[in-house]
């Protein structure tokens, strides 16, 4: 009897189809694919994947990604599901820190390509409907900008382009000139440089080579807005925005005309030279900093009404929540969607279900009606998921990250649980690393282990380029770990995040109540209801037994319910299998997702 209950309810669901979920294929009409009730807009419910071009994939052999390769690569991705995706800088640069130094803002890095191939690479997206977000740094520009030369020689108009200030003669050495201030860079030692010159120092709050803008000259702030202006003309769909909280620092007009000491954080593993070693209430979420943010919402809506498009606006900014929500708009001005770092920053392999719920809640309750959520893996700064949180809880944070409401951004690699690749002195890239000059301990601080080439095969180099020798090395484990034997394998960290993004763009997930339940230590449940929809219930076990959980507490959810998506490398699970309510087996170390089998109404 039940057998039979269990046919019907499966012919039923194979009616409703496990795959109604992903049915668009262009940029327009992802609004509307589930009928007139969708009240979204793409970039509400998008998932964005970040790709920090430089170790993407290499068209040209000379051992560096470029956008060929990237342009070559997006059937994959619009395979995959990604809606958007995000590059890190593609813009002329020194590559002091690879990118994030931008010299012109309106021209491409020749090592990754010309014009022309960006406007292909923007063509080919648009054409099978992926959209192209740029980074933005507006912070900063790199040293050898024009705008920088110009300043440096005091050329009327671009004077104060900069954070200029006068040096403090040493009492000791006649003739040397001691920095304005205590301040440090991000990069560790002194944030000022002595500039020649113009015999003052310049503000870096990052490496030597990036001079800090001056928000405080307007000609600054419309520069900028006309390389936004720049771009969306083009027909970018909109920007991440790099640091955005160290844009301003304090005006020495209210401080005696000084650039007054920051105070000592007392933190005691920070040395001297450390950003660590003071706080930064003069260097950082300046509130003068919010009000750039409005107003380039505002820019971003005239595009957005010309083109029929949404821009988005998306910040990256490291602090607390108070100030990170007021990114989102304040008054009857609207800003930007910060990024949330919860999940990189207070997740890590030892939390258990109960503090993972309190994560996502705790964000869940700052934000403002209305304004979307986003959930972040990893980026080209932070170590690896899958070392960070080991790679049995890959897929599990995968799924959290794609179950909960709003937008998803993984970065390039996070997919196939990418782990940290090896990286030697001798090879090391990243200043941030280089600027400890120690050969023992730099790989602390070094973000190149998260930065090595993606791996698409077990071909030389990956397949990630052809040259002997790559701009780092590609991380040994590349045979076990990459794309193509995931793509074959008939479980595997990529085709749980394939399922799972199919999950995503269902009703449910795009505009369902979001409930969260730890029902152990080990167990945590987020389900997705939206009315007339199939619910959605991911299940996460982050211990190493089998055990079967009751969902009977969940009182929304009907009795029956549909593996679709079961966790690639541990769950002994299949997709397509009915089960009931009350008896969900799921493996130890395992992420599934389920749907109901009927409407909830
Ligand atoms: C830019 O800064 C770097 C150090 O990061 C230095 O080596 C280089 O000479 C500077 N270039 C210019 C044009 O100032
Ligand atoms: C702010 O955004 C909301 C919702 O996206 C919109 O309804 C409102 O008109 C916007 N306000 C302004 C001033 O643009
Ligand atoms: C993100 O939100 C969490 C709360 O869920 C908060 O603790 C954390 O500070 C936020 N992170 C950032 C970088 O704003
Ligand atoms: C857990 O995290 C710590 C600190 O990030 C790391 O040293 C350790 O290797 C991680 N363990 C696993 C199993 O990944
Ligand atoms: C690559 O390495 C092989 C063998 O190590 C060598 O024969 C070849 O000349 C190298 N090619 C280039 C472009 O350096
Ligand atoms: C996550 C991210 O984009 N981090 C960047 C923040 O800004 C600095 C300086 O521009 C870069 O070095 C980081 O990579
Ligand atoms: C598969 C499984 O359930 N394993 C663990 C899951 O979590 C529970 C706690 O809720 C553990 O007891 C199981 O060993
Ligand atoms: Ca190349
Ligand atoms: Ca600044």
């Amino acid at each position: 009897m039940r057998l039979i209950t269990a046919l019907l309810l499966y012919a039923a669901a194979a009616w409703a189809g496990p795959l109604d979920v992903r049915v668009e294929s262009g940029p327009r009409d992802v609004r509307v694919e589930s009928g007139a009730r969708s009240a979204a807009d793409w970039w509400q419910t998008a998932l964005v994947y970040q790709i920090y071009p430089r170790s993407f994939k290499d068209s040209d052999g000379d051992g560096i990604g470029d956008l060929n390769g990237i342009t070559e690569k997006l059937p994959y991705l619009k395979d995959t599901g990604v809606d958007a995706i995000w590059m890190s800088p593609i813009f002329l640069s020194p590559m002091y820190d690879f990118g994030y130094d931008i010299t012109d803002y309106r021209q491409i890095a020749p090592e990754y390509g010309t014009m022309d191939d960006f406007d292909n690479l923007l063509a080919t997206a648009k054409e099978i409907g992926i959209r192209i977000i740029l980074d933005f740094v507006p912070n900063h520009t790199g040293n050898e900008s024009e705008w920088f030369i110009k300043s440096k020689n005091r050329e009327p108009g671009y004077e104060n382009y900069y954070v200029w200030a006068d040096g403090i003669p040493s009492p000791d050495k006649a003739g040397v000139m001691l920095p304005p201030s205590n301040w440090i860079s991000i990069f560790r030692k002194s944030a000022w440089e002595w500039c020649e010159e113009r015999q003052q120092f310049y503000l870096h709050q990052f490496v030597v080579g990036q001079p800090d803008l001056n928000y405080r000259d307007p000609r600054v702030q419309q520069e900028m807005k006309d390389v936004l202006s720049y771009w969306l003309d083009k027909g970018v769909s909109g920007f991440r925005v790099d640091a955005i909280n160290m844009m301003y620092e304090v005006d020495p007009k209210d401080f005696d005309g000084k650039y007054p000491d920051e105070p000592l954080s007392g933190d005691p593993n920070a040395n001297p030279e450390d950003y660590e070693y003071l706080s930064h209430p003069y260097t950082r979420d300046l509130l003068e900093t919010y009000d750039v943010v409005y107003d380039w919402r505002d820019l971003l809506n005239e595009h957005t009404q010309k083109d029929g498009e949404y821009k988005i606006l998306m910040t990256e900014a490291y602090t607390d929540i108070e100030l990170m929500i007021r990114y989102y708009g304040h008054g009857n001005r609207n800003g930007s969607i910060p990024f949330n770092f919860s999940f990189l920053g207070d997740i890590n392999n030892h939390s258990n279900a109960r503090d993972i719920k309190m994560i996502i809640d705790r964000f869940m309750t700052y934000i403002p009606i209305g304004k979307t959520a986003n959930w972040v893996n990893g980026n080209h700064d932070q170590s690896r998921l899958a070392s960070r949180h080991g790679t049995n809880r890959v897929d599990a944070m995968n799924m959290l990250a794609l179950l909960l409401p709003g937008v998803t951004i993984t970065y390039q690699g996070e997919e196939i649980g990418m782990t940290d690749g090896y990286v030697s002195w001798e090879d090391t890239k990243d200043p941030q690393a280089c600027n400890t000059d120690d050969p023992i301990n730099y790989y602390k601080k070094s973000r190149d282990p998260n930065r090595t080439p993606y791996h698409w095969d077990d071909s030389n180099q990956a397949g990630f380029s052809t040259a002997n020798q790559t701009w780092l090395p590609v991380a040994d484990n590349y045979k076990t770990v990459n794309l193509a034997s995931q793509m074959k394998a008939s479980k595997s960290h990529y085709k749980f995040y394939k399922d799972v993004v199919a999950v995503k763009k269902s009703d449910a997930v795009r505009f369902g109540d979001l409930d969260t339940r730890a029902f152990s230590e080990n167990i945590l449940v987020v389900t997705r209801l939206a009315h007339l929809n199939p619910g959605i219930v991911g299940i996460v076990n982050l211990s190493d037994e089998d055990q079967v959980v009751d969902l009977s507490s969940i009182k929304m959810l009907p009795g029956h319910l549909l593996y679709v998506a079961a966790s690639g490398v541990d769950c002994s699970l299949d997709k397509w299998q009915i089960v009931l309510k009350n008896q969900v087996t799921v493996s130890g170390h395992c992420a599934i997702v389920l749907r109901t089998l009927l409407f909830n109404c």
